[in-house]
């Protein structure tokens, strides 16, 4: 057991867990990504409620949202983690597991600060629908993004995260992966999202994606296709988005610093923090679990 706050112990043990060789790619970054984006992506502004805090997904009202198909498996492989520091909250934990993933991975140095509570508050519980649904288009991603805060240059941002894992059938119905790396942070969704001719599929499962295959492949060695979503097309469609995928395709180090800046601004949403950066705890004045 570590002592409590060493979060560079719980990194060294965030990074042992990342290789699964028996594992869709290899790797449990990708999933470790969505874990971390999911738990702090319900948040709404408006009303401050949702967001990390609180590791909602621990619950069946949020762990069982279909949303959230999945993400047992990346909870369970963080399991042993915990056990090791059993000071860190689940809320730390999962968003810390996504940050060490990016870099893990070849992506950037993501600023992340400790701080989160496990603690339940019911008044601040998100209600299911507040992830976005892959089967929408641009006016369905301005509306759950901005309710976050974001523009259109992060929601951008924050989808060049479909560089990392796959859709599973058994998960959100949604096949294959975005590249052909899916383990390696880069820019090569946005390069691919513009440069390849993506065909509009139905899948056996009634599913609609699109997929490219490569025509010159020979038959015997024909690789699995790749795939965009709905959502990931509609940032072709909308002139304000496209404008961010071909920055993003032209220039790696501009996407790798706005991604950082945004996924650390994902992870930090409804976490109030005085200018220390120590987080004002307001658990305690509900009487709640105080840390
Ligand atoms: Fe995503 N994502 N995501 N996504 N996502 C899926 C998988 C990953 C949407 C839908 C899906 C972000 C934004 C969106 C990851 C990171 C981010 C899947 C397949 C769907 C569907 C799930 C499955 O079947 O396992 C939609 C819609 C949006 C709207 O913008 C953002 C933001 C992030 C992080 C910053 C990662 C990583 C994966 C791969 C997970 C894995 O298990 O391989």
């Amino acid at each position: 057991m570590s002592q409590s706050g060493d979060y560079d112990a719980v990194r060294k043990d965030i990074v042992a867990q990342l290789k699964k060789p028996d594992y869709d790619d290899g790797s449990a970054g990708p999933v470790f990504v969505r874990l971390a984006w999911h738990s702090a992506g319900t948040y709404d502004v408006a009303s401050d409620t949702g967001g990390s805090n609180g590791a909602g997904m621990r619950y069946e009202a949020e762990g069982g949202d279909p949303a959230n198909a999945g993400l047992q498996v990346a909870r369970a492989f963080l399991e042993p983690v915990k056990e090791r520091h059993p000071w860190i909250t689940y809320s730390d934990l999962w968003t810390l597991a996504g940050v060490v993933a990016v870099k893990e991975m070849g992506g950037p140095d993501v600023k992340w600060l400790p701080g989160r509570t496990d603690f339940v508050d019911d008044s601040k519980l998100p209600p299911r629908g507040r992830l976005p649904d892959a089967a929408q288009g641009a006016d369905h991603l301005r509306h759950i993004f901005y309710r976050m805060g974001f523009n259109d240059q992060e929601i951008v941002a924050l989808s060049g995260a479909h560089n990392l894992g796959r859709g599973h059938k058994d998960r959100s119905g949604f096949d294959g992966p975005w590249v052909n790396n899916p383990t390696r942070f880069s820019n090569q969704y946005f390069r691919l999202l513009l440069n390849l001719e993506w065909k509009p599929t139905t899948l056996s499962n009634g599913v609609k994606q699109f997929n490219y295959s490569d025509p010159d492949a020979p038959a015997d060695e024909k690789e699995e296709p790749l795939m965009m979503l709905p959502t990931d097309m509609s940032l072709l469609s909308d002139s304000s988005f496209l404008l961010w995928v071909k920055k993003y395709a032209d220039d790696k180090d501009l996407f790798f610093q706005h991604f950082a800046d945004v996924f650390g601004k994902l992870l930090e949403l409804g976490i109030k923090r005085d200018d220390k950066g120590s987080v004002i705890n307001t658990d305690n004045v509900r009487g709640g679990y105080v840390s």
